[in-house]
């Protein structure tokens, strides 16, 4: 049984069905600027430059695009962390995380 957890995830996983690991999204809007997003991905997400301007660019033309895979807690954390961003800017920029 994995110790990290207290020995719960098998509880969680097998018989409640609770998942692992959570998938950050980010998405589309009118109005947050390019340059603000790709600052997000690159230090919020730790992308590098041109994967951070990769992902900004499917948002922009798709609507949405993945920026990481995570355990809850940490998917939830930088969720948080991005609306907390971009509202100190005054941008609607909008995350949202889903299981895996
Ligand atoms: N669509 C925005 C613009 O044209 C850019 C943008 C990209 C906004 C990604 C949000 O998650 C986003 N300025």
């Amino acid at each position: 049984m994995p110790k990290e957890d207290g020995g719960l995830e098998i509880l969680d996983r097998v018989i409640i069905g609770k998942p692992k690991l959570w998938r950050v999204l980010l998405l589309n809007d009118d109005y947050t600027p390019m340059d603000f997003v790709v600052s997000v991905l690159e230090r919020i997400y730790r992308k590098n430059p041109s994967e951070a301007v990769q992902i900004m660019l499917k948002v922009h033309n798709e609507g949405r695009a993945l920026c990481g895979i995570y355990p809850k807690e940490i998917a939830e954390t930088r969720v948080a962390l991005t609306h907390e961003e971009a509202r100190k800017e005054g941008h609607p920029l909008k995350a949202v995380f889903e299981p895996e």
